[in-house]
């Protein structure tokens, strides 16, 4: 058996030995470059724009002004700026040219006139609509209410009553390649390489805009330098490529600099929680009621980004009532979509902070307030009317205490000799398997090989690796011999993609449906060669016997035979084609749960130190500890650059301040810190194979756990993270 097991990632060979393929690898014979030209003023009225000294340059092309598209969900002049402009760095022009250099110098002879107009940055400002963000809107473009038993008359009635404002600053995804892309124009064929999540989306979103000028727009995922939830949807800048691809009629290349995709990448995070909590003197907490404002810039297509914390606010705790008053505000700033855990984070940090805020204001110890709150089993229909499905949460909890208390008396220890150390602990739910369902197709391969395509569209996790321990457990054959691939519209026509930790279960189970099918398959191929009856056969080891005859057949003897011209005349009564494709989905979210806690020294500087670290997960099946375990390390690490470094900040006329990595601070090696995981497979999914997501597990866990370690080492409440050195020191 593989599943369960550190294997090794296939996917690394490749990468490590410099043979990797991202997308600013690819060149097509003759592509030209494109560069862009974006807005240094955060609102205004554009007048006129004028190229024409661009135009005179040796190698220039062409400049595409005024595009605009209409897109769903995203505002006028999308994909650039026509007669508004919205936010800093909103596309103006576009220079298509020979080369890059040529492409990028021919910005400076590119200038456009302007009134400026007054800008909307503060969300709580943009909510009084007196400034409008974008001119024919209203500022608060999305206003919902979700409610579950009755929240205002609980809370009247609840001995203690808190109000606090919580705030989860802006961030930047970061990954380490900026975002890119290649068009290669063949008449009326268009081929993408994209470094993307999804391939599929990128696809439908292109032939709902060029459809009409094109047969298909194939897509084909490059290597990708991570992502983390920025590089879903399509953006601006792809739908330029493929417009100037298509009116120049040649390959086309563009690929973000730092700063380019510093402003133009979707922000993250962005909320706002005005909280009003009640609970009772003994610690229960009877209900939430929360008024969240989520800072949208310039679009509104990141609504949803509200709706999952708001849905979640009473996270893995028994709380009965509980309201949520949406109020989804347009900013001239960047728009907002998803980073890795896309509101569970927003989610968590709330009632996490509520617990630990309740736990101080009644002296109690805030561990006894969690377990008076948890679940006490499972299936539970949340407030909100989530059905959470399976775990076992006061387990885990108290396996969690066991190492808090533990940490605990080492910090006691330590602060008698003087240092400022805190311990803390988060306790959170979360919510996968978005996006209905994911396909997988399992071909065997004349060289008795293997391949697995999948619908889902990893890009740094690993995911093929697992997928291929499960596909080798099925067959029964070694994991050498088993290619899982993806990123290629081509080879699988209807998918999905990789986002909300849902590529191993979904992706992962619709491979394991396939080839259960290509199983009967080669089953009843093997019938017919071996003049045998179905029935009377046997699968074992990845080979087909007949127990009566001693008779058998490897899978790579019956490809040959299935797929050779010397039989003759047709006589197959299977399908010889040796491929089968499945899809899977679940009828429920799935919801994995943990907790993290989290020692910490501060300085008298403020500087922070991670003196021990334990996360513990229950995910149901773990298919491979070592590809989840790295999957939450990752996440710890970017939860502290979320608690301490990271925040992208506007000025008051909605100038970005952090458009370098020298003001925008991301974790590097010299920040991290030991950290161990354990895992539960007690919440199982009602999977074929059991599992449940970990790839964003880590990123909601770790900042309230943080946050909390670092209030208990200064003494100081902490309600907005980042929490920032001049908080910290002395
Ligand atoms: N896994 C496992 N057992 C399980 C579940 C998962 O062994 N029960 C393993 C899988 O084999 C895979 C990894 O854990 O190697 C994550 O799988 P899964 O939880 O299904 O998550 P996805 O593959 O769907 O990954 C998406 C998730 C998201 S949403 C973001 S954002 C994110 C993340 O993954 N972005 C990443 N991790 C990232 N890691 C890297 N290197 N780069 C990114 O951009
Ligand atoms: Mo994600």
């Amino acid at each position: 058996m593989y599943v369960g097991q550190r294997v090794k990632r296939k996917e690394d060979l490749k990468l490590i030995t410099g043979t990797g393929r991202y997308v600013d690898d690819i060149e097509i014979q003759g592509n030209l470059y494109i560069s862009i030209l974006r807005s240094n003023v955060s609102h205004a009225k554009l007048k006129r724009v004028e190229y024409s000294d661009a135009l005179k340059l040796n190698g220039v092309y062409g400049v595409i002004t005024g595009l605009n598209i209409q897109v769903d969900n995203r505002p006028r002049n999308f994909p650039m700026a026509k007669d508004e402009i919205l936010y800093m760095g909103q596309p103006i022009a576009a220079v298509i040219a020979k080369d890059r250099y040529i492409a990028t110098d021919a910005l400076d002879y590119i200038s456009f006139d302007y009134e400026e107009l007054p800008a909307v940055i503060d969300p709580e400002e943009a909510i009084k609509n007196e400034v409008k963000a974008i001119e024919d809107k209203d500022n608060v473009i999305y206003k919902k209410t979700y409610s579950g038993g009755n929240a205002e008359e609980a809370y009247e009635k609840s001995d203690l009553k808190i109000e606090e404002k919580l705030e989860i600053s802006r961030v930047y995804a970061a990954p380490m390649e900026p975002r890119g892309l290649v068009v290669d124009y063949q008449q009326d064929r268009v081929t993408v390489y994209a470094s993307t999540q999804s391939p599929h989306y990128m696809r439908s979103f292109l032939l709902a805009a060029f459809g009409d000028k094109v047969k298909d727009i194939r897509v084909i995922q490059a290597d990708v330098g991570g992502a983390f939830g920025s590089k879903l949807f399509p953006y601006p800048e792809d739908y330029i490529a493929v417009y100037a691809a298509l009116t120049f009629k040649r390959p086309v290349k563009l690929i973000n600099t730092r700063r380019d995709d510093m402003f133009s990448t979707y922000h993250s995070r962005g909320q706002i929680h005005k909280v009003k909590v009640g609970a009772s003197k003994d610690g229960k907490i009877n209900t939430i009621i929360d008024d969240l404002i989520i800072d949208l810039g310039a679009g509104w297509h990141g609504t949803y980004l509200a709706d999952i914390p708001a849905t979640l606010i009473t996270g893995p705790y028994d709380i009965k009532n509980a309201k949520v008053n949406i109020y989804g505000v347009l900013t001239n700033k960047t728009p907002l979509d998803q980073y890795r855990g896309a509101g569970r984070p927003e989610a968590a940090f709330v009632y996490e902070r509520i617990m630990d805020i309740v736990a101080d204001e009644l002296k109690m110890d805030p561990i006894e307030l969690r377990k008076k709150n948890v679940i006490q089993s499972t299936p539970y229909k949340n407030a909100m009317g989530l059905l959470y499905d399976s775990g076992d949460y006061k387990a885990l909890l108290s396996k969690a205490e066991s190492y808090y208390r533990e940490m605990e008396k080492r910090a006691e220890e330590l602060r008698k000799q003087g240092k400022r150390i805190g311990v803390g602990l988060s306790f959170y739910i979360e919510q996968n398997n978005f996006g209905p369902w994911e396909s997988a197709s399992v071909r065997l391969l004349s060289n008795g090989k293997v391949e697995v395509i999948i619908g889902a569209a990893p890009h740094g996790q690993g995911t093929g690796t697992g997928i291929a321990q499960i596909v080798a457990d099925e067959l029964e054959i070694s994991i050498d011999d088993v290619d899982v691939v993806w990123g290629d519209t081509d080879k699988i026509s209807n998918a999905f993609g990789t986002y909300g930790s849902r590529s191993l279960t979904l992706a992962g189970n619709a491979a394991l449906l396939a080839a259960r099918r290509l199983k009967e398959n080669i089953m009843k191929l093997a019938a017919a060669f071996m003049k045998s009856d179905v029935e009377e056969l046997q699968y074992k080891d990845g080979k087909v016997f007949n127990p009566k005859s001693g008779k058998s057949m490897t899978l790579k003897e019956i490809a040959q035979k299935a797929t050779s011209n010397l039989g003759g005349v047709w006589r197959y009564k299977a399908e010889p084609t040796l491929e089968a494709t499945a899809s899977f989905g679940l009828d429920n979210y799935t919801f994995p749960y943990g907790s993290h806690i989290a020692m910490v020294e501060v300085t008298e500087e403020g500087l922070v130190k991670v003196l021990d670290y334990v996360a513990i997960d229950d995910i149901g099946t773990v298919v491979n500890p070592m590809l989840a375990e790295g999957q939450v390390h990752g996440g710890i690490i970017q939860g502290f650059g979320e608690s301490l470094l990271e925040e992208i900040v506007y000025d008051k006329n909605g100038n970005l301040l952090t458009s370098t990595f020298a003001e925008y601070l991301i974790p590097s090696a010299v920040e991290a810190f030991n950290m161990k995981w354990l895992y539960m497979e007690i919440g199982k999914s009602n999977a074929p194979l059991p599992a449940k997501g970990i790839g964003e597990g880590a990123t909601i866990g770790a900042p309230p756990a943080l946050i909390r370690a670092l209030e208990r080492a200064v003494g100081k409440r902490f309600t907005k993270v980042p929490v920032k050195m001049e908080e910290l020191s002395i």
